[in-house]
């Protein structure tokens, strides 16, 4: 069956991606995007709290909106999907997750594609980037100044229509070009170019696993598919 067909393929790879998504943080209590009930645009519209445009025209509430996420992660702890990530020691974890739980859980130097919810830069691009505790001390209704430039401060995260951290992805690209088995676990596969990743591991070689409660776009390129949440399934394949 599919779980000894994906430890089948663990075990012969030795270069190994493991590409995330929000579903990884579901069982963490931490809301997806795109999910048609739970998911953080069945309720809040992207246009507005997601993009630069949105942002120029209503600071306070963009910053409200992650403020609350912020604490919400906070709150939140890495759950069982993350820790077996963790335990696949010489994988390269490439994550669209801005919620840090990779790390909390013990993966060292995840490759973070979005960014990151707990760190402020500067909004004008003049260079700053704070860390945590900028934010904790900040307050939660509207975005602290840039203490360079005196712009205001925004997440630390990619918004529609902006470019990827340029290490990141080339971290990204690197890892899956080299890659002999990609685990794709979590993702609606929607966004781009993130959700090429993939795509890239296979035209190079890799052997493809998708993970995940529902079908996606990302099915069609898999050796294996298997349904099923994550926290349930990684433990039981890694272990
Ligand atoms: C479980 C589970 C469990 C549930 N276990 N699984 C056409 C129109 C308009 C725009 C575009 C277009 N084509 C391309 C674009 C561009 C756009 C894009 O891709 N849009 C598409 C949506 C159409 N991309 C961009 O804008 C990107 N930038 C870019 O392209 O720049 C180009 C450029 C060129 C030249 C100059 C300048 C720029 C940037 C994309 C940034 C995405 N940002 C966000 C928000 C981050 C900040 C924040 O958190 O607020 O990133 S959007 C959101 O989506 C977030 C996620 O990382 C990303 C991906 O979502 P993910 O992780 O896949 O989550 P879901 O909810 O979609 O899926 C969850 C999955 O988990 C589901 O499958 C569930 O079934 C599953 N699941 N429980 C396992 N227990
Ligand atoms: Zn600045």
């Amino acid at each position: 069956m599919e779980i000894d067909r994906i430890r089948g393929l663990l075990r012969d790879a030795s270069r190994i991606v493991v590409f995330t998504g929000a579903g990884v943080s579901a069982e963490s209590a931490i809301p997806t995007f795109r999910d048609a009930l739970t998911g953080l645009w069945a309720r809040y519209e992207p246009e507005r709290l997601a993009t630069e445009e949105g942002f120029a025209a209503d600071p306070a509430l963009v910053w409200g909106w992650y403020a609350s996420r912020r604490a919400a992660v906070r709150q939140c702890a890495p759950n069982a999907a993350h820790h077996a990530i963790a335990r696949l020691h010489s994988a390269v974890v490439v994550t669209q997750n801005v919620d840090g739980l990779h790390a909390r859980a013990g993966t060292i130097d995840p490759v973070e594609l979005h960014g990151n919810i707990v760190r402020p830069k500067c909004f004008a691009g003049c260079g700053w980037h704070g860390d945590a505790d900028t934010l904790e001390a900040a307050d939660a209704r509207v975005p602290p100044h840039c203490p360079d430039c005196g712009a205001h401060a925004r997440p630390d995260v990619v918004w529609f229509g902006e470019m990827l951290p340029p290490a990141a992805w080339a971290r990204a690209e690197e890892a899956c070009r080299a890659a002999d088995l990609c685990l794709v676990v979590g993702t609606s596969g929607l966004v781009y170019p993130a959700a090429g990743l993939p795509a890239l591991a296979r035209a190079s070689g890799a052997a493809i696993v998708v993970i995940g409660p529902e079908a996606t776009p990302l099915d069609a390129l898999a050796d294996v598919v298997l349904r099923g949440r994550a926290g349930d399934v990684l433990p039981t394949i890694v272990d």
